[in-house]
């Protein structure tokens, strides 16, 4: 994989008015939103016949799933959020929740030709969805590339911590309250606010926390600091193939993540990726004590 030719794939959500301009980020209406591939509409990205390509997938978005599926060519995942899988994981469609990362290895078609690279369409919940939109165009083209063979093992976990004993348990739980006035974005009932803590954990200290999702919405989980791993998914054990900082909240489910509270004491936060409920509330304090 060293050696292997690198792609840097940054999508964007903007919204353009009439005159080409960028509409304030406040002002923009996620459904009028054009996407962007490195800051352009509708890039070219050149790759030879049997060439395999690793592409670092990046959703800079700040509240669009992304769908993603490339035409004539499965994805190879072999890392989230900057760690590596433990294997190759070949799918045919890949969610990129806002905020995440993922690693793809992408080999060039055998025949010559443009493929798409598209958003394809997503129905994530009643208020959450996307369209199919374009987001890239694929040429393969030039000499055939030989011997390139996508790996299976990668590396293994530094520590799976599944089957080990937590120093503690925390249950956290995200809503959102639709009712007169604006919608209240919540965790644990409450809006954020940065002079309170709403977790204090012990420097060194090995937690699992379930974080329950009481609404109808996604909410991509995101904390700072130290990474995680999964090991339940609504409850249900799932096997451990990467550490990880972001996972969508899926609605009404919840998500089982086990974590070390290593190297740094002090305040930091864990929150809804989706910029939107973040900015109106769905965030919470982290205290790390020595
Ligand atoms: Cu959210």
């Amino acid at each position: 994989i060293k050696g292997l030719t690198e792609q840097t794939l940054v999508f964007q959500s903007v919204e353009f008015d009439e005159t080409g301009t960028i509409v304030p980020a406040d002002n923009q209406d996620i459904h009028r939103q054009t996407k962007t591939t490195n800051g352009l509409i509708n890039p070219t990205i050149n790759i030879r016949p049997g060439e395999i390509q690793r592409w670092r997938l990046v959703n800079a978005t700040a509240e669009t799933f992304i769908l993603l599926g490339l035409e004539g060519h499965p994805l190879y995942q072999i890392a989230k959020d900057g760690n590596a899988l433990t294997r190759t994981r070949k799918v045919e469609r890949l969610l990129i929740e806002p905020g995440t990362r993922a690693d793809v290895l992408v080999k060039g078609h055998q025949f010559t030709g443009a493929y798409e690279l598209r958003q394809l369409l997503w129905l994530g919940s009643e208020r959450q969805f996307e369209p199919d939109e374009l987001l890239a165009t694929i040429v393969v083209d030039g000499e055939p590339v030989t011997g390139q063979v996508v790996p299976q093992d990668l590396i293994p976990l530094s520590e799976n911590l599944s089957g080990l004993t937590v120093d503690r348990t925390r249950e956290i739980r995200f809503d959102v309250k639709r009712c007169d006035g604006p919608t209240q974005f919540l965790i644990d009932g409450q809006m954020v606010d940065m002079n309170r803590v709403d977790q204090t954990v012990r420097l060194g200290a090995f937690e699992e926390w379930t974080i329950y999702n009481d609404s109808a919405d996604w909410h991509p989980f995101h904390i700072h600091v130290n990474d995680f791993q999964v090991v339940k998914v609504n409850g249900e054990t799932v096997d451990v193939v990467s550490w990880e900082d972001t996972r969508g909240l899926p609605p009404f489910g919840s998500i089982t993540i086990r974590h070390r509270f290593l190297d740094f004491t002090g305040k930091y936060v864990y929150h809804c990726h989706l910029l939107f409920h973040e900015d109106h509330g769905m965030m919470g304090v982290v205290e790390v004590v020595a």
